[in-house]
């Protein structure tokens, strides 16, 4: 890796946190904004860049989030910064259903060239993930005449009507919000830590899901599966070696179409450009957000030419879709994770982080709060249980808030998620250096001591 940053990769936090600007500013934001989006941090940003985020009053945070899974490339990659100002100087907008540009054809030929599997395909561009796993899902039932949806148990799909009834969890994202869409089904996920028998491999797992389909809907009757590869914001859940394959292939026997969010896990994060690789995957509708275009809104469905070209000419698209300038900044983002090498980053940084908290895990022993560490690449979480509940597994939501506010005192940004809210995940920015990476992990390391 070889990165000029702009800004100085260095923490700092003054006393009065958060501090005078950020303060007046969620004043105005209270009486301006609505009081359902939250922010997990109560400071403004003035300038990000690298495993940086500056605020408005001086601080500096190590980003351990990217935005959720966002800016893997940074938040203001040269490349990224000079392809869309290039773009924005001759025009940012004329909408591919009118008069179309180049720049669309391009991210759809680098999608049908990247994703896995050598058959031919095609992509269609969005703007977000939602809108990319809705579109998934009006494209499998249109190729198959079918309408059943399969869906997991601590899914997260979105927040549009279908997506929020493919999402699991309902607090906060479907409470009060329905009704939802018919014809969704969840199946039960391969969690291997919370398994109540604990020796079932991924296969077994898969065939229990695969009875849950046959018995409540048909297998003749399903349009699509529909998972993340690693579930994200239910957890980081990386289920048991076997279980994808034998989903995908249980799809394939049953003309069924197999979808893989990849919203999150995809581009670079894992250590692979998607996550269905580490197991020889081969979907046949891919899902793509979030990493793909350095922080600008883009999202893609890529798969089977011929599920693809199964829908009516004008059935597919959107105002925005693959606007041009989101466009020229995949391209670029790509680009950066190629010539940086950031999948072998992914790969580093989980070799660092698996190795340090697998020795504080040891430490803490049998009754120690770290239940979990697992992930793949820069996709990494740590699943905190009550002290004195190895056996039981007893989440603690509660704990793992205090670890995360412990270390945002401390200037170092991390999320948490999981459907039981007791899952830390690590999320860094690819283009993070070792310097900063160890000094954020250093302050979660002194956060989990201090609560432990
Ligand atoms: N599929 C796998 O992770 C977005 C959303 C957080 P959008 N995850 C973060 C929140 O609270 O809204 C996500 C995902 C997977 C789909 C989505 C949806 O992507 O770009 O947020 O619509």
């Amino acid at each position: 890796m070889d990165i000029q940053y702009r800004l100085e990769q260095k923490r700092k936090v003054l006393k009065d946190f958060p501090g005078p600007r950020s303060l007046e500013l969620t004043a105005r934001r209270a009486a301006a904004v609505a009081a359902g989006v939250a922010s997990s941090v109560p400071v403004y940003v003035a300038d990000a860049d690298g495993g940086i985020i500056h605020d408005v009053d001086g601080n500096s945070f190590i980003d351990l989030g990217s935005g959720i899974a966002v800016t893997t490339v940074g938040a203001s990659d040269a490349a990224v910064v000079g392809a869309v100002k290039e773009q924005v100087e001759h025009f940012t907008h004329t909408c591919f259903m009118v008069t179309p540009y180049e720049g669309y054809v391009a991210v759809a030929e680098k999608l049908n060239e990247l994703t896995p599997g050598h058959h031919a395909k095609r992509t269609v561009l969005f703007n977000s993930g939602a809108e990319a796993v809705e579109n998934a899902i009006k494209i499998a039932r249109v190729a198959t005449g079918r309408s059943a949806v399969v869906a997991f148990d601590h899914a997260y799909h979105g927040r549009t009507n279908l997506t929020m009834g493919l999402t699991a969890k309902a607090m906060p994202y479907k409470y009060g919000f329905g009704p939802f869409a018919s014809e969704i089904y969840r199946a039960p996920m391969s969690y291997p830590f919370r398994e109540e028998n604990a020796q079932i491999t991924g296969k077994e797992a898969a065939e229990r899901a695969i009875l849950t389909m046959s018995k409540q809907i048909g297998a003749d009757q399903i349009a699509a599966i529909v998972i993340e590869p690693i579930q994200g914001e239910g957890g980081f859940i990386v289920p048991a070696e076997g279980f994808l394959p034998r989903l995908a292939e249980f799809a394939k026997e049953n003309g069924i179409v197999f979808i893989a969010d990849e919203v999150q896990s995809g581009f670079a994060r894992t250590g692979e450009w998607f996550a269905v690789q580490h197991e020889g995957v081969v979907p046949d509708l891919i899902t793509t957000a979030k990493g793909i275009a350095g922080g600008m809104p883009l999202s893609a469905v890529t798969g089977r030419a011929e599920l693809l070209d199964a829908v009516h000419g004008g059935g597919l698209g959107g105002t925005y879709g693959g606007n041009p300038v989101a466009c020229a900044a995949a391209l670029a983002a790509i680009e950066t994770m190629d010539s940086q090498d950031l999948r072998g980053r992914a790969r580093e940084i989980e070799a660092t982080v698996k190795e340090r908290f697998g020795k504080l895990q040891a430490e803490l022993g049998e009754n120690g709060i770290i239940g979990e560490i697992r992930g793949r690449g820069a996709m990494l979480a740590l699943e905190f249980v009550k002290r004195g509940s190895a056996q039981a597994k007893e989440p603690d939501a509660a704990t793992t808030k205090a670890i995360a506010d412990y270390c945002l005192k401390e200037g170092v940004i991390i999320l948490t998620c999981g459907t039981y809210g007791n899952v830390i995940r690590l999320l860094p920015p690819l283009v993070i250096n070792d310097e900063l990476l160890n000094d954020g992990l250093d302050v979660l390391e002194a956060a989990i001591r201090a609560v432990a």
